[in-house]
């Protein structure tokens, strides 16, 4: 069990930090997260999901422990990794190569922060006319060679162990691939995907390749942010890139414009909501306490709302976490102490976590999750309508709402600990 992490990732000056910073300085006073900090440049993002208040007529009684509901809009908090150093030649130890590397063991998926202006070249120099498609290739191909590059160099070694051994494919690759963090089960996954069905000594350098290609694929689901979508060539460069990759994995974003609006926000010279168009002012709303704006600032807000959020919808930096929730098929999951009022015993804390779960968690592991002993004196589990089910269900959006019932009282999630967004894969 672990905490979710994403990781931000590109080259030089594309805006991995401004992204971070955009998105992680939530403008609500927020508890601290019990995260496991990794790196001292981590920040923790909010991501809005529709929370179940809501529809049970609850939200002026909502109380998450961890991040915020507004309204039913709630913002789950999640791990982001700043991880700094991708330069090319990474995968043979050019910038901080072996290091940049290492940090991704600690991602579960990744965010690609492409500069979609063309104003920095690869390798974040300021330029002018740069053609930012290469740069989604050349990320994959480093990450590809470092872990090609590892398995070749011993490869007849790990062929002669596998025939000595006996053991399966599976087993032999997971024995190389663990130490990115991979599974038993992502390996098998990894091979069913390639296709790869020959025997280890009969592999090719091409067929590693196709295996490693797989790898990649499962192991690093990624998400391509072009941001910097508020510059002039942006939309050229946009439409070329979309027309080429899987437009489900491409997400536009502006960094700069999400962190001028919070600011201005924070500074009461308007009121921005996240992740929408809406900013209004003191002119749209004169009895509030709102700052008047001079002409410069007035001028600056607009040239945003033109440039960025009328003709995109948002800056976009939050559909990039949420679309990172959404390709490693994460489930918000609610324990509760009562189906009818969402609350503890002193009718507090009205669905007060929500654990984001692998699709594929069973009832009885969640239990596990939200408290080990919830699992040890389980008895059964119910959901709305105390509908039972069975403890080897997946956890899904039509179950994710659960009471567990167990021999004794334990520690739940409603009440002493702390269960985090701990996830098993
Ligand atoms: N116009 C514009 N500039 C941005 C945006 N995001 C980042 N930048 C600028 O790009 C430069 C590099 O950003 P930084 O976050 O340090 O990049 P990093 O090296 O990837 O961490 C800085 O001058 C930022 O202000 C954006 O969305 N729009
Ligand atoms: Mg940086």
């Amino acid at each position: 069990m672990k905490d979710v992490i994403i990781a931000c990732v590109g080259k030089p000056s594309a805006g991995k930090s401004s992204f971070l910073n955009a998105v992680t300085d939530a403008t609500a006073k927020v508890g601290n997260y019990p995260f496991t900090t990794i790196k001292p440049n981590n920040g923790i993002a909010y991501f809005p999901i529709e929370c179940p208040c809501k529809r049970f007529g609850k939200s002026n009684l909502c109380a998450p422990r961890y991040g915020r509901c507004i309204d039913g809009k709630r913002f789950v908090p999640i791990q982001i990794l700043d991880v700094a150093g991708l330069v090319p030649g990474a995968s043979e130890g050019q910038g901080l190569g072996n290091q940049f590397l290492d940090d991704l063991r600690h991602a579960n998926a990744l965010i690609h922060v492409v500069d979609v202006s063309g104003t920095t070249d690869a390798n974040g120099k300021e330029t002018v006319g740069y053609d930012p498609i290469g740069d989604i290739e050349w990320l994959r191909g480093e990450i590809h060679s470092w872990i090609y590059g590892n398995l070749n160099k011993k490869w007849g070694q790990i062929v002669r162990r596998h025939i000595a051994v006996k053991a399966s494919t599976a087993e032999t690759l997971h024995n190389q691939f663990s130490g990115y963090g991979a599974t038993l089960a992502l390996v098998q996954r990894t091979l069913d995907r390639s296709g790869v069905k020959e025997s280890m000594d009969t592999w090719e350098k091409e067929t590693i390749r196709k295996v490693v290609d797989a790898f990649l694929d499962e192991r690093f689901p990624t998400v391509i942010a072009l941001n910097k979508i508020d510059l002039p060539d942006s939309d050229k460069n946009i439409s070329k890139i979309m027309r080429k990759y899987d437009q489900n994995k491409i997400v536009l974003s502006s960094a700069l414009a999400e962190t001028f609006l919070r600011k201005l926000h924070k500074q009461k010279f308007v009121q921005y909501e996240e992740g929408t168009d809406n900013v209004q002012t003191k002119e749209d709303l004169p009895d509030s306490d709102l700052k008047p704006l001079d002409e410069k600032l007035q001028g600056r807000i607009e040239k945003v709302q033109d440039l960025v959020l009328y003709r995109y919808g948002s800056t976009g930096v939050q559909d990039v976490v949420l679309k990172a929730v959404e390709v490693l098929g994460l489930i918000p999951a609610f324990p509760v102490k009562s189906l009818t009022t969402f609350a503890n015993a002193n009718g507090k804390g009205v669905f007060r976590d929500c654990v984001l779960l692998w699709s594929g968690t069973t009832v009885l592991e969640f239990a596990d999750i939200v408290h080990p002993e919830i699992a040890k004196h389980y008895l059964g589990a119910e959901t709305i309508g105390n509908r039972k089910i069975g403890e080897d269900d997946e956890i899904t959006l039509e179950n994710n709402i659960i009471c567990f019932k167990t021999s004794q009282a334990t520690h739940s999630a409603s009440s002493t600990s702390t269960p985090s967004n701990q996830v098993k894969k």
